[in-house]
């Protein structure tokens, strides 16, 4: 049996444990104490899968947080358990929620162990497109020339295009650049997995997401991509001498850029769940003491994309619901 099929399902409800805590601390403007919920639902879920994971990608990498550090076991490694590397982004997109603010999700991927690539740089350079751009466009190549592929390929023009950027002064130029292709934009102000993975969304509304933005965060959309049959590529961007030097040291071309296939293996599990409304998930809503869930779940080798509403009574819940 392939160890996806056993787990896909498992790891929604990871998703929806994260988000459903996280939630409850919508707009407190607590950022930890969202933070805080998510990892601990996370890790509380995980110990019920019958997986041998380790934590690739997690909280503790910026700020040694206590939990889903890299490198922490999790799951139950129960014997003939599956071996699997773990990604997680328990909130991507925490201010948004400490804020009361749309576009938060919770996000986790798995995929065989040994096949998602340690970058050492907090920050990337990103182009992520859905299946119809996939293959078009190069990150290297100048946003004009971009831009022009992307509408033709689509078959629109270029003022029709919607580009997905955050809005940080670091990406002014590349702002004023896209204004003055034509194209439109949406700036976002957190919460780029989402933006992403939106971009291949049959019934998205953005064409191209592009900028500078988390490491992690782009192999967790690329987690997605894979199975949308989108596209994501990824420069690290090292933002001082020493992030530059840890990458020359490790052998990095500081000019290679990854593509979704280096990015994770071939067999990937992704699972998000909105925390609040965005452009594909919605947010949770409480509703007579019921949380109501909305979360997407992927496996690549069948490409199989399951959309799932799912109503949990907090009356009989297994999480701690404070
Ligand atoms: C990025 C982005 C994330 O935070 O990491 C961003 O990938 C941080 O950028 O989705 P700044 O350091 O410029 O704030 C998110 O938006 C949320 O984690
Ligand atoms: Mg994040
Ligand atoms: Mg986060």
């Amino acid at each position: 049996m392939d160890f996806e099929r056993e787990i896909t399902l498992e790891l929604v409800r990871v998703t929806e444990a994260a988000a459903i805590v996280s939630s409850l601390q919508l707009g407190r403007g607590d950022v930890i104490a969202v933070d805080k919920a998510a990892v601990d639902a996370m890790r509380g879920m995980f110990d019920y899968i019958d997986v041998k994971g380790t934590v690739v990608i997690g909280e503790g990498e910026k700020d040694k947080a206590p939990m889903l550090y890299i490198g922490e076991k999790v799951g139950n490694w129960s014997k003939d358990s599956p071996e699997l590397d773990i990604a997680v982004d328990p909130v991507d997109g925490t201010k948004l929620v400490a804020y009361g603010l749309p576009n938060a999700i919770s996000v986790v991927a798995a995929c065989e162990k040994g096949h998602i690539p340690f970058i050492p740089t907090y920050y990337s350079m990103k182009l992520a497109v859905g299946p119809e751009l996939a293959g078009k466009l190069d990150l290297n190549s100048p946003l004009r020339e971009n831009l022009k592929v992307a509408a033709a390929a689509l078959g629109i023009s270029v003022n029709e295009l919607t580009v997905v950027v955050l809005n940080r002064e670091r990406h002014r130029r590349l702002i004023d650049d896209i204004r003055k292709f034509g194209a439109r934009i949406k700036l976002i102000s957190d919460g780029d997995i989402a933006a992403a993975i939106a971009t291949a969304m049959p019934e998205s509304s953005v064409d191209i997401y592009v900028g500078i933005g988390g490491t992690p965060e782009g192999i967790l959309a690329a987690a997605a991509l894979k199975t949308l049959g989108g596209e994501i590529q990824i420069k690290p961007h090292p933002v001082n001498d020493e992030e530059k030097e840890k990458l020359q040291q490790t052998g990095f071309d500081l000019e290679k850029v990854y593509f979704t296939d280096e990015l994770v293996g071939e067999n990937t599990i992704f699972a998000a769940t909105g925390i609040t409304n965005g452009e594909f998930l919605s947010g949770v809503k409480f509703h007579r003491r019921k949380a109501i869930t909305d979360s997407i779940v992927m496996r690549s080798r069948s490409r199989t994309i399951r959309h799932i509403v799912a109503y949990h009574d907090l009356e009989h819940k297994t999480i701690p619901l404070k």
